[in-house]
């Protein structure tokens, strides 16, 4: 399988308010370090770097206003006398405005922001877009008649919607990926995220539509990031009524349960008949991720793979989460693998 890879995602690592504490991301630059050395060791195939977009090739699922923020917030920030790393601090909820943009950039990144796990940094904007640039480079190559391909993205991107950053995302990578197929002519194409997180951001972008299937299997909001989208009853909008589907499991899942929702949402794709597919693929799914509450073992990776070959269709991975930096090569490598038919 053909691996789209650039070393510009080292030029974003940052902090994160977490336990109370701001401590460096558990989404850095090891995580995709290892992905490459065991893509590699597996000799999964060709490695290319990706092609070059202008920021104008974001604003077909993110706003002009959001992109043109992501790319300025950082000398804003500067600007304003600060030297940390930026990450916002106040969110308009409920009853506050959110029709009037600030000025200021500490407005700003709250206006654009769901959480506080988005650090902006002076490096962070040239490895989003280099990120996005590698779904792109990987969607462009199926589009082009290549079977499959993995866009090795870091930052991941399924928690970014339309004029939203969260969850250590910022363009969505796979939504970009989905839409370019769209704009390259694809009549249907459909988005499975089996990261463990709901992948909020995907489903908002394509929620009132029926051209983009989204399906999401993931930690049950109630307990689980992001908390305030992805449960069952949350089924698409208007045109896109029926066109999103998400499967909350508890805690504690295990691959003989997971399996269960995998095969149902297979069988859905399969009758969707997409002409592409986006797999927004993160292993935080794993038994020893150190943020996630899934059990699933290296290798039920396999598994996954060979599942999601069975639906026979052009099938794009771009990398989401998977913070168990030790294994997160071998699943990701094990997910490409089965999709292979190897071992
Ligand atoms: C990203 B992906 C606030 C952030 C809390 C969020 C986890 C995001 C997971 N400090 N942690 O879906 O793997
Ligand atoms: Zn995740």
């Amino acid at each position: 399988m053909l691996t789209i890879y650039s070393d510009k995602h080292r030029l974003h690592h940052g902090t994160e308010l977490k336990d109370g504490v701001l401590k460096p991301c558990v989404e850095m630059p090891d995580r995709a370090d290892t992905v490459l050395a065991r893509v590699r060791s597996a000799a999964l195939g060709e490695i290319m770097a990706p092609h070059d977009y202008a920021s104008s090739s974001y604003s077909t699922v993110h706003s002009e206003r959001y992109v043109s923020f992501l790319e300025n917030a950082w000398s804003r920030w500067v600007a304003a006398g600060r030297s940390h790393d930026a990450l916002p601090l106040i969110w308009p909820v409920r009853d506050l405005r959110s029709d009037i943009e600030p000025d200021h950039i500490d407005g700003k990144l709250g206006f654009y922001a769901m959480d506080a796990g988005v650090p902006i940094t002076a490096g962070t904007w040239e490895a989003v877009r280099t990120s996005a640039n590698l779904a792109l480079t990987g969607m462009e190559a199926i589009a082009g008649g290549t079977s499959s391909a993995f866009a090795l993205c870091r930052p991941p991107g399924h928690h970014a919607a339309a004029e939203y950053m969260g969850g250590y995302c910022y363009l969505n990578n796979a939504a970009i990926a989905a839409q370019g197929f769209i704009v390259k002519g694809a009549k249907r194409v459909a988005v499975l995220d089996v990261d463990y997180h709901h992948g909020n951001g995907t489903q908002s972008i394509f929620y009132d539509r029926a051209d983009v299937l989204f399906i999401s299997l993931h930690g049950d909001p109630k307990n689980s990031y992001p908390y305030f989208l992805g449960h069952r009853d949350e089924q698409g909008h208007g045109a896109g009524m029926g066109f999103n589907h998400n499967y909350p499991l508890p805690h504690g899942t295990a691959w003989d349960t997971y399996s269960i929702a995998l095969d149902d949402a297979c069988s859905k794709l399969a009758a969707y008949a997409p002409d592409a597919i986006v797999i927004s693929l993160g292993v935080d799914t794993f038994k020893d991720d150190p943020i996630s509450q899934f059990k699933l073992e290296n290798q039920d990776y396999l598994r996954m793979g060979a599942a999601i070959a069975g639906i026979g269709k052009p099938t794009l991975f771009v990398m989401e989460g998977g913070y168990m930096v030790d294994d997160i090569g071998v699943n990701v490598a094990n997910v490409l693998l089965g999709f292979e038919g190897r071992r």
